[in-house]
């Protein structure tokens, strides 16, 4: 296997930078994650870089969001919250108003366009900017703990150097201020897999939204219903995300990684383990095509760090399954795993399968109606038989799946 060359963003001064304590959105997630592989040794060496990104300065953050919102941001970060800035979003429970909330974000853009240059110079495979991720951020206006895009600046970044986009968003919620950047675009191909907008924030995110003008077909979006387990979100990847790859065949990918999917995360009613994100990886790896990773959700800490430092050791090529212990994760008694970062396989109840599969069956079905014929891809697949290249593999150790 040919060595992916992997780098971790992370400024040194945003270490202290916070939400308020009481909103759920932790930035300590980045850092975490970090130590946690230096701890490994998944970090620092040749090819496993460490590398401190710049901040964006306020002309490149006007190549998405308006003057006025910028200014109106750093005038609630200075603790002057106005009648304006209300009415941008600013000063709800889910958009508090705290000093760092500019800075923090300018950093993360910072480091979005700080990866996409990396790549577009071709010193690195794989970029990691787990600050980034706020993927609700419009052009003027806050929402969901997301005041300034770095999705939409990197991805703006990299298709104005020419490159062909695909930004995948599996975060629980739906990207709905990067679908919004680039509804009308056909340069920058958006899919969005997230819990349904039926049951959760920003309560959007449906298949009809397609794009429109010469967009129209290149926004794709999969509602995940509540309950969600690993082998029915492959079924989504197989079926959705990787024809929908294979045909665009971008130069680059983006993809946000928020970790709220996992089984546990307080805000969602997703039920993935970190299986399922490492697989996903390992599906995107095939297309050998550079890979932006950008952070998001994920409101269970350790889960999240875990899920982040897999993903990581996935791209390095370091999760093999003859590694150490190996077998896909084991118990060698009741109580003792030894799985490394990879979470135990999670049973799927039959209520559960009932409730999860008839409607995401409809989702699937419904989106390749509507965006696949754009792509030269048959409006309907025939779910092909197992062993056959676009079935899910089933997890290891999950005879049930
Ligand atoms: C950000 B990201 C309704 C509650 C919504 C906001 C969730 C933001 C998620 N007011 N809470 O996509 O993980
Ligand atoms: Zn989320």
């Amino acid at each position: 296997m040919k060595e992916r060359r992997l780098a971790f963003l992370q400024p040194p001064e945003i270490e202290g930078l916070a939400y308020p304590e009481d909103c759920p959105f932790k930035t300590a997630r980045a850092d975490l994650t970090r130590r946690r592989l230096r701890s490994f040794g998944s970090l620092g060496g040749a090819g496993r870089e460490e590398i401190a990104p710049r901040k964006a300065c306020l002309e490149e953050l006007a190549r998405f969001h308006t003057p006025d919102y910028l200014a109106e941001l750093q005038r609630a970060a200075a603790g002057d919250l106005t009648v304006e800035g209300l009415h941008m979003g600013l000063g709800s429970p889910d958009t508090p108003v705290f000093p760092a909330l500019f800075d923090y974000g300018a950093w993360a853009c910072g480091a979005g366009l700080t990866a996409a240059e990396l790549l577009l110079e071709g010193r690195f495979d794989v970029v990691f900017n787990l600050l980034g991720g706020f993927h609700h951020a419009g052009a003027a206006r806050a929402a969901g703990f997301c005041y300034l895009n770095d999705v939409v600046l990197a991805c703006e970044c990299l298709a104005r150097a020419g490159r062909r986009v695909v930004c995948l968003d599996v975060d629980a919620h739906h990207g709905d201020g990067t679908q919004a950047a680039f509804y009308a675009r056909r340069d920058v191909l958006t899919i969005s897999l997230h819990e349904s907008g039926k049951t959760l924030f920003p309560w959007g995110g449906f298949e009809d939204e397609i794009g429109e003008g010469a967009g129209e077909g290149f926004n794709a979006n999969v509602s995940l219903p509540a309950r969600t387990y690993d082998t029915a979100f492959l079924a989504a990847v197989d079926r959705v995300v990787r024809p929908l790859l294979r045909a665009y065949d971008p130069d680059v990918l983006v993809v946000e990684l928020g970790a709220d999917t996992l089984a546990g995360d307080p805000l969602t009613h997703l039920s993935l383990t970190n299986n399922a994100l490492r697989e996903l990886i390992q599906r995107l790896l095939e297309l050998e095509r550079p890979v932006l990773l950008v952070g998001g959700g994920g409101y269970h800490v350790e889960n999240t760090v875990r899920a982040w430092a897999l993903a990581w050791q996935t791209f390095a090529g370091e999760d093999a399954d003859d590694l150490s212990l190996g077998m896909g994760g084991v118990f060698l008694g009741n109580s003792e795993w030894a799985g490394g970062l990879r979470d135990p396989v999670l049973p799927v109840a039959p209520e559960q399968r009932a409730a999860v599969d008839g409607p995401l069956e409809n989702a699937i079905c419904e989106v390749q109606r509507r965006v696949f014929p754009r792509h030269g891809l048959p409006a309907s697949e025939a779910i092909p038989p197992r062993g056959a290249g676009s079935t899910p593999i089933p997890l290891s150790g999950d005879k049930q799946n």
